[in-house]
């Protein structure tokens, strides 16, 4: 196992580092309770402790974390995962259901147990299906006693952004994924908040310079951000110091983080608004009387009037692709493993609406894929092994790995990547098209680093990173919609490292967990732990539409059945019948 920060730093006696290396526990006791954020309406959400909004979890680089979970929802189970953290050498402490651990059942109890070495802004949320919109999500602060940046301010604020819903996710996803939601139009969020309120006070002083450390933890809208009339200076995203950059404007897409400077004005003559307005482009329609824009307020003086924002003519907002990361790493230039990821938007034989790299929408496997990695032996370095819906690739040892995206679809998506962060080595504008390798202009010498990006509609992006981590590693697409109708793949990194480090190690919590919901957690996808090679009885996708069988089609037959289903209730269901035959 990798030595932690703090056993690694005490033989060069860094005496500051040490004093650091303290254990965080949070006991995150998770159930039901009510909120009304918005001020439009109470409803169900996911607490902590009984409170909600729940808390950050905050500490300093080097720190062991430790979150006990219980698991008191009752009626969902749940996981956590720490986002933009690379688990290194505890890939097994990461999150997602079905990939690191199983599910933790209402009535259990899991403990994650890890180190931190990454200073920055990060968050925590559920990574068990479509659930983290229901409120379990908050930030992830770590903080750095060599911060580059730390002589040129004096507080740090911690700024979050969301959407915000009054349905439940479960119930959204039911009508999201749905024969009669034929073009997977997403649910439209009702409103928007910060720091999980509306019209929140900032309170600042003259001549001071604030971090405000902006943290994106919706589940579908990217926000634009501004401090009316003042210049932010952005120096971290996504937990990379990066050199000071100005922006009047920024877009924060759904997971990503900015830390940026503010400097207060010389007197507290006026108040200030700070507006997160949603981006309505990712609205398939906009519905009448939405309030896409939360404002809160930079508060001099408590006595002045908090001025409405002004109208924003023309979003232009600032392009994060120039930033340069502080340590200027150099863009890796030498690629030993391309993947191609085609993703696309379609339907499927129940007729609903799924989302798909290279024609696979992601179905999680029957074992989580490194409980599959812990007990293959030497096959563990075939991909098949991991099902042929999980979009699983085996990285190499310190490959330079390259991930070419191209968006065969008209919409925004902010791709992440857990485990590490990547340098975006290119990034198209809209409707240009796939990436053609033959056509490429320079790449940027000391490219952008950060762990969720976004690819335009229609356009690409080209990833590079150094497989410097073994583990199990998802990659992608933030909007929670998009993660349920299967925009995922699996990156296996250096899986017989993994044995090495893991194999016997998983904690027993943690195999508990699986055993209280019978889920195997030996062999292939399928369970299958006498021939790995047979993937009988994986789970699959709904298959395929029949050739030649179009959305419009569907979206025909959605009406024909409705139609029958008003006059006659059992042939409008039986209307149904011929495109799910054939399933399985
Ligand atoms: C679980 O319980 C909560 C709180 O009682 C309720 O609002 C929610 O609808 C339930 N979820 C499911 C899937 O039944
Ligand atoms: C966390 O992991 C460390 C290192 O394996 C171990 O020493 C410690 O006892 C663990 N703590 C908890 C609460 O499980
Ligand atoms: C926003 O919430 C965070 C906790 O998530 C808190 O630390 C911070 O002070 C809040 N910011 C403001 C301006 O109230
Ligand atoms: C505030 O005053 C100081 C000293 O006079 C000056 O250097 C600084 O630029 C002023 N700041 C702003 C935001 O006007
Ligand atoms: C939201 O903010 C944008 C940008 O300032 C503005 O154009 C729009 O009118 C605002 N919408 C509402 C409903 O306030
Ligand atoms: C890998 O799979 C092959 C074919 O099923 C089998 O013969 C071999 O024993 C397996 N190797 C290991 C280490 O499990
Ligand atoms: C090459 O890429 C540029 C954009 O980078 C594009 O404008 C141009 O049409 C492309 N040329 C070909 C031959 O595809
Ligand atoms: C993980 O740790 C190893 C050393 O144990 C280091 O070489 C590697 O760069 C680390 N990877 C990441 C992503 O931090
Ligand atoms: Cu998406």
């Amino acid at each position: 196992m990798a030595p932690s920060l703090c056993s690694f730093l005490l033989p060069i006696s860094l005496l500051s580092s040490i004093a650091h290396c303290a254990t965080v526990t949070y006991d995150f006791d998770i159930g039901w309770t009510y909120a009304n954020p918005d001020g439009q309406q109470t409803r169900p959400v996911i607490g902590v402790n009984g409170q909600w909004p729940v808390p950050p979890i905050v500490a300093t680089k080097g720190d062991r974390v430790v979150v006990n979970v219980k698991n008191s929802l009752g009626n969902e189970s749940t996981s956590l995962h720490f986002h933009g953290l690379y688990q290194n050498g505890t890939t097994h402490m990461d999150g997602p259901v079905a990939v690191s651990q199983c599910g933790i059942l209402p009535g259990s109890s899991f403990t994650y147990n890890f180190t931190v070495d990454q200073p920055g802004s990060y968050w925590w949320h559920s990574h068990e299906r479509g659930q983290y919109p229901d409120g379990l999500r908050a930030p992830l602060i770590v903080h750095d006693s060599e911060d580059p940046f730390q002589d040129q301010y004096d507080e740090e604020i911690v700024l979050t952004l969301s959407d915000w819903y009054h349905g439940r996710m479960q119930d959204l996803l039911k009508g999201f994924i749905n024969i009669a939601n034929p073009s997977g139009a997403e649910p439209v969020p009702q409103a928007a908040l910060m720091n999980d309120t509306q019209n929140l006070g900032i309170k600042v002083q003259p001549g001071k310079t604030y971090l405000f450390r902006l943290i994106n933890m919706g589940a579908f809208a990217a926000h634009y951000v501004w401090f009316e009339e003042h210049m932010m200076r952005v120096v971290e995203v996504d937990g990379v110091y990066t050199e000071p950059t100005e922006a009047e404007m920024l877009y924060v897409t759904a997971a990503q983080r900015y830390s940026v400077l503010v400097t207060a004005k010389n007197d507290s003559s006026a108040n200030f608004a700070v507006v997160g307005s949603m981006d309505q482009d990712l609205f398939d329609a906009v519905p009448e009387g939405l309030n896409p824009n939360v404002t809160g307020w930079l508060v001099y003086d408590d006595t002045k009037p908090k001025p409405a924002p002004k109208e924003i003519e023309a979003f232009e907002p600032f392009d994060d692709y120039n930033l340069v990361p502080y340590d200027k790493e150099q863009l890796l230039d030498r690629v030993d493993h391309s993947i191609t990821l085609d993703m696309k938007m379609d339907n499927l034989r129940d007729g609903a609406n799924y989302a798909f790299f290279n024609g696979v929408s992601y179905v999680s496997p029957k074992v989580p894929t490194l409980y599959s990695v812990l007990s293959t032996g030497a096959n563990a370095t075939n991909p098949i092994i991991y099902g042929s819906n999980t979009n699983s690739f085996v990285l190499g040892a310190n490959e330079v790995v390259e991930i070419v995206l191209n968006n065969d679809d008209p919409g925004k998506h902010p791709f992440h990547l857990h485990g590490h962060a990547f340098q975006v080595v290119t990034r198209s504008e809209d409707d240009a098209g796939f990436y053609d390798p033959s056509n490429v202009t320079a790449l940027p010498a000391s490219p952008m680093k950060r762990d969720t990006v976004l690819v335009r509609p229609n356009g690409h992006i080209v990833l590079r990173f150094r497989a410097d981590n073994p583990g199990v590693w998802l990659f992608h697409c933030h909007l929670e919609w998009h993660v349920a109708s299967g925009l995922t793949a699996t990156m296996i990194e250096s899986p017989l490292d993994v044995q090495q480090q893991l194999s016997g190690k998983i904690p027993a919590d943690h195999l508990k967990v699986c055993d209280a919901g019978d889920v195997p957690t030996a062999g292939n996808a399928a369970g299958n732990t006498v021939d790995l090679f047979d993937l009988g009885g994986e789970n699959t996708s709904p298959g395929t539409l029949p050739a030649g069988f179009e959305t419009r089609g569907i979206v025909a037959l959605v009406f024909s059945c409705l139609a029958a289903f008003l006059g006659m209730a059992t042939i409008g269901w039986y209307g149904m019948r011929p495109i799910e035959s054939g399933t399985g």
